[in-house]
């Protein structure tokens, strides 16, 4: 697996793809892309669920094992809030690390979280000096010093303003964040282009342009400040995407002959489960 730091220390734009299960991080690492994104909003999705804190530390640490298992790419975990207090945070750091992750994200809002870009959201932030005690308390509890701490800001996504951002964007990088990950829900890279500009921090930046997405590669790398970019929640919506429409055509033609030629043959499924494999376990020692 690829360490994080190495990329950082080489001036790479890391591009991380959300992922919600091992099948995702396979297609996503054929695809050609530099980590996973461990996503609370994807694997929420996929348990029907809202992305308000209802997955639990044990689910999403299960999901990360089994991607770890399944892909040599390193993995970002979105570890939310950080499952509680800095106490809680340091048992999540070692759980996490232990599982595989590169990498964690941490947000400085309040438990149980709301998903950032819901219209209206509830979003309740932290006091800068409890968030900075979180970080601190990660940093402090990894093992590996190339084990990467994240610090979320989501200053912007509460609506109040650049200067608060910047303010705890200074306040996590002092408390030991080797990066800044900062949300915007705003329509354009306008806000996001802006916080860029004026961040005179030594942290790389990592941006998630779900929400403006003619914020392309180019235009980041331009910035000189952006050292990662995930890809939020790409996989489980393309999933969705393909699941309406095919699911919808079958019952449309009544049968699947219309969608038969337009979706994956089953061998490119037994490929991504590796049945050969199984093939030749089976000729070297089923007797
Ligand atoms: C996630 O994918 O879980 C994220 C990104 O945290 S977002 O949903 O945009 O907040
Ligand atoms: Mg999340």
């Amino acid at each position: 697996m690829t360490n994080l730091r190495s990329y950082l220390a080489a001036d790479k734009l890391i591009q991380t793809m959300a992922t919600h299960s091992p099948l995702s991080a396979k297609l996503a690492e054929e695809a050609g892309f530099d980590a996973l994104w461990a996503s609370g909003f994807e694997l929420s999705a996929l348990y029907g669920l809202a992305d308000v804190s209802l997955i639990t530390m044990t689910q999403h640490l299960e999901m990360m094992r089994a991607i770890a298992a399944s892909s040599s790419l390193p993995i970002v975990a979105d570890i939310d809030t950080g499952f509680g207090n800095a106490v809680n945070v340091v048992h999540a750091i070692r759980e996490y690390e232990r599982a595989g992750a590169a990498c964690v994200v941490m947000e400085d809002k309040a438990f149980p979280k709301v998903t950032s870009l819901v219209a209206g959201g509830r979003q309740d932030l932290l006091r800068i000096e409890e968030f900075q005690g979180k970080i601190e308390a990660a940093c402090a509890a990894r093992m590996s010093s190339d084990f990467l701490v994240i610090a979320r800001v989501e200053a912007l996504i509460a609506g109040l303003g650049q200067d608060e951002a910047l303010r705890r964007a200074h306040a996590y990088t002092k408390a030991g964040a080797d990066m800044v990950l900062i949300h915007s829900k705003q329509k354009t890279p306008d806000e996001i282009e802006a916080f860029i500009a004026a961040w005179d921090g030594a942290a790389p930046l990592v941006l998630v342009p779900t929400a403006y997405p003619e914020m392309t590669v180019d235009r980041m790398r331009a910035t000189g400040k952006v050292g990662m970019v995930i890809w939020g929640n790409h996989a489980i919506r393309a999933a969705v995407t393909a699941m309406q429409d095919i699911f919808a055509r079958i019952l449309e033609d009544g049968g699947i002959q219309g969608v038969d030629k337009t979706i994956v043959p089953v061998t490119e499924v037994f490929r991504l489960q590796d049945m050969n494999a199984v093939k030749d376990t089976e000729n070297r020692f089923l007797r």
